[in-house]
């Protein structure tokens, strides 16, 4: 699996769009929503294009992305106070950008309901 041309989160994953990083590895990156939805709002990507999480991500790669997590998390002084991990997945779930990505969201308190 590689990149998909017209993809905008392959083009951030790898910098052909540079965008508002806060961690990257070598399977990975994470970057600021540009949409935020809490103080903290950041997207965890992978560097290859999957349309979702059940696209056949390999373990490796959904390993990365959890690690990421745990990276921003600190990075951005969310982890002690409690934050929301959300991987939308389908129209019908609200999902607008079909390459995987999980939000990470924090930084106030997050509505107690899941949907
Ligand atoms: O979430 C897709 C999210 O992606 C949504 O919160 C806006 C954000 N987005 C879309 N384009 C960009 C760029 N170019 N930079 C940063 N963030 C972006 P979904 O779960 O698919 O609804």
């Amino acid at each position: 699996m590689a990149q998909k041309d017209d993809c905008i989160f392959c083009k951030i994953a790898n910098h052909v769009i540079e965008s508002d990083y806060v961690y990257e590895d070598d399977l990975v990156c994470a970057f600021r929503d540009n949409s935020p939805q809490a103080p903290v709002h950041v997207l965890v990507v992978p560097k290859d294009h999957y349309d979702n999480i059940v696209d056949g991500v390999p373990a490796d790669v959904l390993a990365a992305m959890v690690h990421a997590v745990g990276e921003v998390v600190r990075i951005c002084g969310i982890d002690k106070d409690g934050f929301r991990v959300i991987a939308n997945t389908g129209a019908a779930a609200g999902q607008t950008v079909m390459h995987l990505h999980m939000h990470v969201l924090g930084g106030k308190k997050l509505g107690e309901g899941l949907i």
